[in-house]
């Protein structure tokens, strides 16, 4: 969060009155902000016919508390679940996740490999390019992102690069 409002002054009634702005404005923007930050969200193309495919990205708990993913949801599935990829003798398998409860500022990655959103029982596969709407369910509230129909990540998912070649 930043603010770029220079109005400081040196006197401290000022100064009380700028910290109480602060204070006030920083609660508006934390009751109209999601619970959930999800950041860089996608979706795996996969070819028209597949019943299945995979979303990845990241989710912060902003709540500033504990706070528990209830659930996933797109609208071209009937299912979506949070799995994980674990190695049992040797072979590689994925299971739902059991503990989904992201404490204060914690993130949850998906990534390919590891863990994901498991998207089962697609009824029309949305084709490359295009954007689906892809919601998160806490106790409290749905946070929804327009999360892209792409091969494989987006350039913005590669948190070591900075647009610099
Ligand atoms: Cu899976």
């Amino acid at each position: 969060m930043s603010c770029s409002n220079p109005k400081v002054s040196t006197t401290p009634s000022s100064v009380l009155s700028w910290l109480l702005g602060i204070t006030l404005g920083a609660g508006i923007a934390l009751s109209a902000q999601a619970q959930l930050d999800l950041e860089g969200l996608w979706i795996r193309a996969m070819p028209p016919g597949q019943p299945m495919t995979a979303g990845y990205g990241k989710i912060t708990n902003n709540s500033g508390e504990p706070t528990t993913i209830l659930g996933a949801s797109v609208t071209f599935a009937d299912k979506v679940e949070f799995h994980e990829t674990v190695t049992v003798d040797d072979a590689v398998r994925m299971q739902p996740m059991e503990n989904l409860t992201l404490e204060a500022g914690e993130s949850l990655t998906l990534t390919p490999g590891g863990a994901h959103l498991m998207i089962m029982g697609v009824a029309a596969m949305p084709s490359e390019g295009s954007d689906v709407a892809l919601c998160v369910q806490t106790g409290a509230e749905e946070t929804c992102v327009e999360a892209p129909v792409v091969r494989q990540a987006p350039a913005a998912m590669d948190m070591h690069h900075h647009h610099a070649h």
